[in-house]
């Protein structure tokens, strides 16, 4: 099913708020960074201000040079914090699955609550109107079925903006834009694309994917995916743990089952290990496929009761991916395992199965020798496999995906 995401900024934020303020300074120059005598940077500039080409990151005394005319506040960050909080309250109404970003930024899953509000456009709309009859603030608004393109959406609208891209639209609107749009591309990235001859999102989209992996490792896999309106990253609401997953690309992709299973070995025990050490069972078994064609499938499976288990999450895991080897034939880039549905343990549920808790002890003493001397100091016979493949570092295999080798 086609999700909906808003991605929602706030324009000139420190500006706007000292502009609620003192109403004097709307409709002006204004920077918010530091009087201009002082060494520093801007932090926010009125839009009025960015005409004469002022941005945050600059120099004050550049800013100084460009715009003599403009105002220049000190600023105070608490006033900014404050307002953060009550943005973030009033977006909370909106839908409980929120991830707030910045202190001005958040995506908000609104999958399911268009109708609520009677299209996304007029939930969209009605966000817009309390932010401003609240706070007295303007919020840019970008809606798609992923977080980048919404993300991309809401930038691109700004001032005071709202950009819809249907679904399965999102690499068409992408397609004309300037490779610096598309989040995580910055100054050096943008450099050694435009040297290869890319300067649209489309071109980079074009791009073979080796090319991208040998300039940019692990990264090129993400911009390729970015650029092509591919993002499978969940709206993460903070707090308490729902889920947890691992999951890793491989650097070719493969069918070779035994290879398959020991990694998803490893990754079910790296996340039964973060299980018990949150003191949660899980319900619900998530297997994860990235095919080469890029379609992703993510497979459930939900176990009588709540358990923590390496063996367990494992072969739940084995089941839906044997399952799926069966269904598709494609060869396979990315595997994941995942967990939620998320509990405080029953202890008495032990008591009636005591291989269950033979099981745990183990699992637990295997735990504390990690602890102490790293997660690849004990291992099964299956992922003993991985050995000649993945690097070893202290913590672990270092798997393709970095920011996921946990
Ligand atoms: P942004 O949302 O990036 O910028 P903005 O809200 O001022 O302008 P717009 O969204 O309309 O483009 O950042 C939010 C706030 O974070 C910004 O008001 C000030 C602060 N900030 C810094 O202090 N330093 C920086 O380099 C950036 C980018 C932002
Ligand atoms: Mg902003």
């Amino acid at each position: 099913m086609a999700r909906t995401i808003m991605h929602i900024d706030l324009d000139a934020f420190f500006v706007s708020v000292e502009q609620v303020l003192n109403p004097e300074l709307k409709g002006k120059m204004v920077v918010v960074g530091g009087k201009p005598d002082r060494r520093g940077v801007v932090a926010s500039a009125s839009y009025e201000a960015r005409a004469f080409g002022l941005h945050a990151g600059m120099p004050l005394s550049t800013a100084t040079r460009l715009c003599p005319q403009a105002i220049f506040i000190e600023g105070n960050f608490s006033r900014y914090s404050e307002a953060s909080e009550k943005f973030m309250a009033i977006l909370a109404d909106f839908s409980p699955f929120l991830e707030p970003m910045g202190i001005d930024e958040a995506y908000l899953d609104a999958t399911g609550f268009e109708s609520l509000y009677g299209s996304i456009l007029q939930m969209a709309k009605a966000i817009k109107q309390r932010v401003k009859d609240e706070l007295g603030l303007r919020a840019s608004i970008g809606i798609a079925s992923n977080k980048v393109v919404a993300k991309v959406a809401s930038d691109l609208s700004k001032p005071d903006g709202l950009i819809i891209v249907e679904a399965g639209k999102g690499c068409s609107f992408l397609s004309p834009l300037p490779i610096n749009k598309l989040p995580g591309i910055g100054k050096k990235t943008e450099q050694v694309l435009k040297g290869l001859g890319v300067n649209t999102i489309g071109e980079l989209a074009n791009m073979p994917l080796d090319i991208l992996k040998s300039h940019f490792g692990v990264f090129g896999e993400v911009l390729y995916q970015f650029a092509n309106g591919i993002d499978d990253r969940e709206v993460e609401t903070p707090g308490e743990t729902k889920s947890i997953s691992r999951e890793t690309t491989f650097a070719s992709d493969t069918r070779d089952r035994a290879f398959l299973k020991a990694t998803l070995r490893y990754l079910s025990e790296r996340v039964s290990a973060e299980l018990r050490e949150r003191g949660k069972l899980a319900r619900c078994v998530t297997l994860k496929l990235r095919y080469t064609d890029f379609t992703t499938i993510t497979r459930h499976y939900t176990l009588k009761y709540g358990d923590d288990a390496d063996q367990a999450i494992f072969d739940t895991g084995v089941r839906l991916l044997n399952k799926a080897l069966t269904a598709d034939k494609q060869l396979i880039r990315l595997i994941g395992v995942g967990v939620s549905s998320l509990a405080e343990p029953e202890r008495q549920l032990d008591m009636l199965d005591s291989s269950a808790q033979r099981r745990r002890q183990l699992d637990r003493t295997i735990d504390r020798i990690r602890k102490r001397y790293g997660f690849t100091a004990i291992q099964t016979g299956r992922t003993l496999r991985l050995k000649d493949i993945f690097p070893e570092t202290e913590g672990g295999y270092t798997l393709h995906t970095p920011s996921l080798s946990r």
